[in-house]
């Protein structure tokens, strides 16, 4: 066979690539900075200062705007897997549960975890994963809460919308207002409708607790799928959707039904995303209020290798086609 691999002198970052219900995950290897050592969190402010490698392998040529990508590195806690920080085309997120997904099988394909649970740490707390098989999930993740219920903001172009603001590892707002179905064909609309309900939320000062930046919209309506519950649309802070049904934004999901007396600890929810993609949910109580979300959901390797930074590519740090902030 003849030689298939590029011979001349590049930066080598090794990924595995995976997607869950159809939202894709890029898991790096190795090939980044050195992150040291300490908590997830330390870790991920010197990641924050290594910006480079973010904006190389989340942005095009060599990513793309729905890419979110998950850093392998060092857990602070011995019986942890591994340390995990997420990142998608603005910058660090909280928490994913798609990615957390997709990494815990893209680990098992590589032979690093076998089937059961494993505890992996990302920079918002400690996150439990359990492999029920080479391709399924259950994942515990952090305890979400509604932080506000039924609050109106004033959005142009689709006036008054009312929605509950909840927390599932990143600050979400869910409505069931959208101006159009949750369906496929909508996604225009609902990505129009959806970034300009994220502004209305800016310019009206509406934040989740302690400040929070809600950077994830959510739709939602009831599905009329036998066996499904709701189909959701969920716009994420770059301005792209998520193709699955976002287990950060179902744990919020979980969080709202939970203090409205609709779902009992234990309780299966079926979420359905704008593409069809489904996952399980059920929830725990915990205290204060808040529920400890368990989201169960399929993953799939789909590819393996290198990105390449050759000397003197103008584009080694990705192209930015907007400037970032600017996809809503
Ligand atoms: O699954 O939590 C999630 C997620 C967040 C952004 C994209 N997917």
């Amino acid at each position: 066979m003849s030689q298939t691999t590029v011979q001349t002198a590049c930066e080598r970052i090794a990924f595995i690539d995976s997607h869950t219900a159809g939202e894709p995950t890029r898991l790096i290897l190795a090939g980044g900075p050195d992150l040291g050592g300490g908590s997830v969190a330390a870790q991920r402010d010197r990641l924050r200062e290594h910006d480079w490698l973010r904006r190389c392998v989340i942005h095009e040529p060599r990513g793309h705007e729905a890419i979110v990508g998950a850093v392998l590195c060092t857990p602070e806690d011995p019986q942890a897997a591994c340390g995990v920080i997420f990142i998608n085309n603005t910058g660090i997120l909280g928490m994913c549960g798609h990615g957390t997904i997709g990494v815990a099988v893209t680990l098992h394909a590589m032979g690093r975890i076998g089937l059961g649970r494993h505890r992996f740490e990302t920079p918002v707390g400690p996150v439990e994963v359990e492999l029920l098989s080479p391709h399924r999930v259950a994942m515990e993740n952090v305890p979400s809460f509604r932080h506000r219920q039924g609050v109106t903001v004033e959005v142009d172009g689709l006036g008054p919308v009312t929605g509950d603001i909840a927390w599932g590892g990143n600050w979400f707002f869910l409505s069931p207002n959208a101006p159009c179905p949750v369906a496929a064909e909508n996604i225009p609309q609902l990505l129009d409708a959806a970034a300009r309900v994220r502004r209305g939320l800016e310019r009206a000062g509406i934040c989740g607790a302690a400040g929070g930046e809600i950077d994830h919209i959510e739709f939602f309506e009831h599905s009329q799928t036998p066996g499904v519950d709701a189909r959701n649309f969920v716009f994420c802070p770059g301005g792209a959707f998520d193709r699955s049904p976002c287990g950060t934004g179902t744990s919020a999901t979980l969080a709202c039904l939970a203090a409205d007396g609709r779902l009992a600890p234990g309780a299966t929810w079926v979420q359905e995303s704008v593409l069809g993609g489904r996952f399980e949910g059920r929830y725990r109580a915990a205290d204060g209020g808040r529920v400890i979300p368990t989201i169960t959901g399929d993953a799939y390797v789909t590819a393996e290798g290198f990105l390449l930074r050759q000397p003197g590519d103008p584009f080694a740090e990705g192209l930015l086609q907007k400037p970032e902030g600017m996809g809503r």
